[in-house]
């Protein structure tokens, strides 16, 4: 039995139900509630954070080293290059991408004016125990913003790494969105980058597509970086390459 512990909603959990799903493995999904997590993903895996992978007796945690571990057990439908050159770009950008999740979580929560919606998004696949998930809103509001450090000058910051990046995805497709990463063929890297901006470009079928709240301003950004072949690219991906379990 294959399970994996996550939230629905974290990128980085997305991007473990991209590897998943493209190796064409069965998995179940045990979704966590956020901040109680803590006391099974110490217990599982040594960490506080998820997705984590339970594959038979072999508990995997960090969407990266879960990436890694599945290409060694699973080699089917190869997500790393044979070339020696191609495969260390492919794991650098891996890394690269990874890191610039932290900047679009933060962004995405900086730009939040009303938080109805992703309380919704973020909630509504825990059963309303007495109450508890309601009362639990206002203390995921504010945790999330101590945790992932949204301070006006911190968003601002990352708003800038996360127009760096869009670049370097311009630059590695040469400005052409049918275009991979690296090479011919789809890789880690092309599936960090995507999975890990994909709240911000909300392609069809993923759990960010229902959330608003964010002002016009925000929305006048987001025109302009859907856009740009940065953009198109990330949806592209998407719409060719995120095959998902029926
Ligand atoms: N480097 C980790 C990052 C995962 C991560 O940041 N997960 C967030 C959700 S998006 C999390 O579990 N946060 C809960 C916490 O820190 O308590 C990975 O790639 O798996």
């Amino acid at each position: 039995m294959r399970t994996l512990y996550q939230f629905p909603i974290s990128h980085y959990c997305e991007k473990t139900r991209w590897h998943l799903d493209h190796k064409g493995l069965d998995y179940q999904v045990d979704d966590l509630f956020p901040g109680l997590h803590r006391l099974k993903s110490k217990r599982l895996a040594g960490i506080v954070t998820l997705p984590i992978l339970q594959d038979g007796a072999k508990v995997v945690g960090d969407s990266t080293d879960i990436a890694l571990y599945l290409e060694a057990q699973y080699p089917d439908r190869p997500l790393l290059p044979d070339d020696l050159a191609e495969r260390a770009e492919v794991l650098a950008l891996e890394e690269r991408f990874d890191r610039m999740g932290v900047h679009v979580r933060r962004w995405l929560y900086g730009q939040i004016r009303q938080w109805d919606s992703v309380m919704h998004a973020m909630l509504k696949v825990y059963r309303p125990l007495f109450g508890l998930r309601d009362l639990m809103k206002p203390v995921l509001i504010n945790g999330v913003q101590k945790l992932y450090g949204v301070t006006p000058e911190r968003v601002a910051k990352s708003q800038a790494e996360l127009l760096l990046g869009l670049e370097l995805i311009e630059e590695k497709i040469g400005g052409d969105p049918s275009r991979y990463l690296v090479g011919e063929r789809l890789s880690l890297a092309d599936i960090a980058a995507a999975s890990l901006y994909a709240p911000m470009f909300t392609p069809a079928g993923t759990p960010w597509a229902d959330i608003a709240g964010h002002d016009a301003q925000t929305q006048a950004f987001l025109d302009e970086v859907f856009a740009r072949p940065a953009g198109q690219w990330i949806l592209r991906r998407y719409a060719e390459d995120r095959q998902r379990r029926t």
